[in-house]
């Protein structure tokens, strides 16, 4: 079953307060069935195209084209798409499959194992934990920020201090005080147009005077430039290891789940740039085919931790690969 916020975290301590494994066993359903009803689209589109492959005739190389257009049709990516077809179409001539029905599952079972990749827990035993939250202009960093604030200081109990780096635009740093007052947690910020470094340092140093456990640094998605915005994300970097050696200790990336294929080049660049540890994958509940966090798993390695589904405090979750493939292909 999905797991939960209880299962994404490593801590010290165990939470204040636990619920007991019914009502967890009923949220989980509940996550469930609402990716399911993001991904309905895909999955119809997915499921027919299956059911008139693998189901119906005979397995040639019709059978195997069409199930890569229908694979890249819902973003799983040309690379990822071709990995998976090769290696169900070279287990159905060893034998090993036969029907519909197992080639089916056996699809579901290689969708899943590709978006399970690394470690996909984030850490919280560090003390203070310092996460950088990197990504692209409007793919949903401030919002995450509000919404992962809110469950570190509700579901988990946990203080949390966030740093408004994003400087570049006062109603940035706006935005993230609205977040911080409805997750009720403290924003530090500097004088409009300071410099980004400088602030997530102060945002470190007042998170570790409050003995808070978390610290998040919210960060610009665009400057004047790439290589600006690059070079500037650097900077915040090094600013935050030079005042906690083993710090961030996470650096996330919001990506865009409706911006398809797109978002892996995007994820590649960051990664390169700044070094990503997981990646968000916001908007799920928009038009997004949802395929695109197999392709980053997959391609760049980095384990996809949370998604977005939706403008709500509530509306982030644990990214779980077995759902994810359940909620993309199964009938
Ligand atoms: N539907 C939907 N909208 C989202 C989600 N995450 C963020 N948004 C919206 O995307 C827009 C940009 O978000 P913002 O946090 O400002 O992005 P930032 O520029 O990366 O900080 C806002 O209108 C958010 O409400 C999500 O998971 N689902
Ligand atoms: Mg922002």
């Amino acid at each position: 079953m999905a797991r939960d916020w209880y299962d994404l975290f490593l801590l010290d301590q165990a939470p204040p307060e636990v619920p007991d494994e019914p009502e967890r066993e009923e949220k989980r359903r509940g996550f469930f069935k609402r990716l399911r009803e993001n991904m309905k689209k895909t999955r119809e589109a997915l499921t027919a195209e299956v059911q008139a492959t693998l189901f119906e005739g005979d397995l040639d190389e019709n059978t195997w084209e069409r199930l890569e257009e229908a694979l890249i049709y819902a973003d799983v990516g040309a690379k990822t798409t071709a990995q998976v077809v090769e290696e169900l179409e070279r287990e159905a001539d060893e034998g090993n499959l036969v029907g519909g029905e197992a080639l089916s599952n056996r699809l579901a079972e290689l969708l899943a194992q590709l978006a399970r990749t690394g470690d996909d827990k984030i850490d919280l035993r560090p003390d203070p934990t310092v996460i950088l939250v990197v990504g692209v202009n409007g793919t949903g960093k401030t919002t995450t920020i509000g919404k992962l604030s809110w469950h570190l200081r509700n579901t988990l109990g946990l203080t949390v201090v966030v740093g408004a780096a994003d400087t570049f635009r006062a109603a940035a740093v706006e935005q993230l005080e609205r977040w911080g007052e409805r997750a009720g947690v403290d924003v530090v910020k500097g004088p409009e147009g300071s410099d980004p470094g400088s602030v997530a340092f102060e945002a470190i140093a007042r998170g570790r005077e409050r003995g808070a456990d978390v610290i998040i640094i919210d960060t610009a998605g665009r400057l004047h430039t790439q290589t600006n915005l690059m070079e500037e994300l650097a900077k915040v970097r090094r600013v935050i290891t030079k005042q906690m050696p083993e710090a961030p200790h996470e650096t996330l990336m919001t990506v865009d789940a409706t911006t398809g294929q797109n978002g892996v080049r995007q994820a590649k660049l960051f990664g390169e740039a700044v070094g990503v540890t997981g990646i968000i994958l916001t908007k799920l509940d928009g038009t997004a085919k949802g395929g695109i966090a197999l392709a980053i798993a997959n391609e760049l390695n980095i384990p996809v931790k949370l998604i977005g589904i939706g403008e709500q405090l509530e509306d982030l979750r644990p990214f779980d690969p077995d759902d994810f493939a359940k909620a993309l292909l199964s009938a």
